[in-house]
């Protein structure tokens, strides 16, 4: 059980250099978009049986290295877009207005480091949370931390877990945009693509692009950790990893994180959550083996392919969150306060991303699907140790924190209620 149980976020990255051109055999490069500028201009209408979506929407045309995307899997891919843009118009949300998410390793230089530079602005913006809540925030940035921490058991191993984290997602993406000026949208991790080399994506660059390597090696062994907050411990195992000290490298090297760490081998009843403020470097932990040969095309594709929204989110629990998480270590394996890696967003989008490729291949019945309890592998919470597990409803509302708490189902469709994006 344990070892099936992914915590946070599933991702893959998966945006082959291919994907410059989302048609099957149409390999013709697009023109990179605008640096710094605005996004280029928006898809097409997708008429009927008009040609996939172009209009020079593509990545920039270099090549990222890695491991091609397989045909299999950009084959769903390309079925993702057309009936995603296929909705289009819903709203506000047009061909032309869409945002789009693109890889790490497929953004050009100014793009990155607008992100990075927006990432810093947000730390440095106060936070809004109530102080007596958590002591410890002190940024933008911990507002999403403390959020996360105060609802990990029940947006985790719960029905929850991926239209929480689409919410959630969305609300970092308005902030870098609304209060920080970034022009983009959010990045994913293209984590399939580096699956046996992961430290080759760029996202691991120590230069001014990438968000710096991995921590100074401690030596750490394996080691159990405790969650707080459940009736019954849940124990998380740790790879020893090749790191787990501060990052030497890359634009976070003097970041400084506030909240957390929650799990522990022995938790501390005075501090339970980590909200109290424990101002510390950005750690990381890399564990090769928690990619090579999972993290993988394959996994990938059977991950978008699965039947339905029960395998679906059992293969992205077992197959991706947890090990994506695990990979990076650190902060960013906690997780509670997993949020504190910048890396995080990035890790979540490629998740969101291959549900969201899962749902338009049949939006109909897929769109709104859930699965799952309401508590962390139905465990029941401390403070309600006999309240038998139940499961999770589109009813059921969501807490995303300073008082925002829309039902389950705003969270579900990218193309409505606001949100309005695509992967490519
Ligand atoms: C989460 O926050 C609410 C207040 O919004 C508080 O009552 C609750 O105890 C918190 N739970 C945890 C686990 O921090
Ligand atoms: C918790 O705080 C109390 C009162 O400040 C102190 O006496 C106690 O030793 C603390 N416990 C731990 C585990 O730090
Ligand atoms: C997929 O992941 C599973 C478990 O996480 C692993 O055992 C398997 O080898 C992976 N398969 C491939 C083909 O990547
Ligand atoms: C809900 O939790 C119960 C109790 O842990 C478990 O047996 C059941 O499989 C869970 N259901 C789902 C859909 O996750
Ligand atoms: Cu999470």
């Amino acid at each position: 059980m344990v070892q099936l149980l992914s915590l946070i976020g599933t991702c893959m990255a998966i945006v082959a250099a291919s994907s410059a051109a989302p048609t099957s055999g149409c390999a013709v490069p697009k023109p990179p978009p605008p640096v710094g500028g605005p996004p280029g201009p928006g898809y097409g209408p997708p008429g009927p049986g008009s040609g996939p979506p172009g209009s020079g929407s593509g990545p920039p045309g270099h090549s990222n290295g890695g491991i091609p995307k397989p045909k299999e899997f950009r084959d769903i891919e390309n079925k993702y877009r057309e009936r995603l843009l296929a909705t289009l118009p819903s709203g506000k949300c047009t061909a032309r207005s869409i945002g789009k998410r693109r890889s790490w390793d497929e953004i050009d230089d100014a793009t990155r480091r607008d992100y990075i530079r927006a990432v810093k602005c947000l730390a440095e913006k106060p936070s809004r949370t109530d102080k007596k809540l958590a002591p410890g925030a002190v940024n933008r940035l911990d507002d999403f931390t403390y959020i996360h921490i105060n609802q990990t058991n029940i947006i985790h191993g719960t029905g929850y877990l991926l239209p929480w984290h689409r919410m959630f997602l969305w609300q970092f993406e308005e902030a870098m945009r609304n209060e920080c000026g970034y022009k983009d949208y959010l990045p994913y991790w293209d984590n399939a693509r580096f699956s046996e080399e992961p430290t080759k994506s760029a996202m691991w660059s120590g230069s001014d692009t990438g968000f710096g390597g991995n921590g100074i090696d401690l030596h750490l062994k394996d080691k159990e950790l405790v969650f707080p907050g459940l009736a019954i411990p849940f124990h998380l195992p740790m790879p020893g990893g090749t790191g787990g000290g501060c990052i030497t490298d890359g634009p976070f090297i003097d970041f400084k994180i506030s909240l957390g760490p929650v799990v522990k081998t022995t938790l501390d009843p005075n501090n339970t959550y980590g909200y109290q403020p424990n101002p510390r470097c950005l750690s990381r932990n890399f564990d090769p083996a928690s990619s090579i040969g999972l993290l993988t095309w394959a996994n990938a594709t059977k991950i978008i392919s699965s039947p339905n929204i029960a395998a679906l989110r059992g293969n992205v629990e077992q197959l991706w969150h947890k090990n994506s998480h695990t990979f990076i270590g650190g902060e960013g394996a906690d997780p509670f306060s997993t949020t504190n890696d910048p890396a995080f967003y990035l890790l979540h989008a490629q998740i969101d991303r291959l549900w969201g490729i899962w749902q338009a291949q049949d939006l109909k019945e897929r769109e709104y699907a859930i699965d799952g309890n309401r508590t962390f592998l139905g465990i029941p919470l401390d403070y309600a140790p006999h309240v038998p597990a139940s499961l999770a409803t589109i009813e059921d509302k969501m807490d995303m924190g300073l008082g925002f708490k829309p039902k389950t189902k705003m969270g579900m469709p990218m193309t409505k209620g606001g949100l309005c994006y695509i992967y490519e």
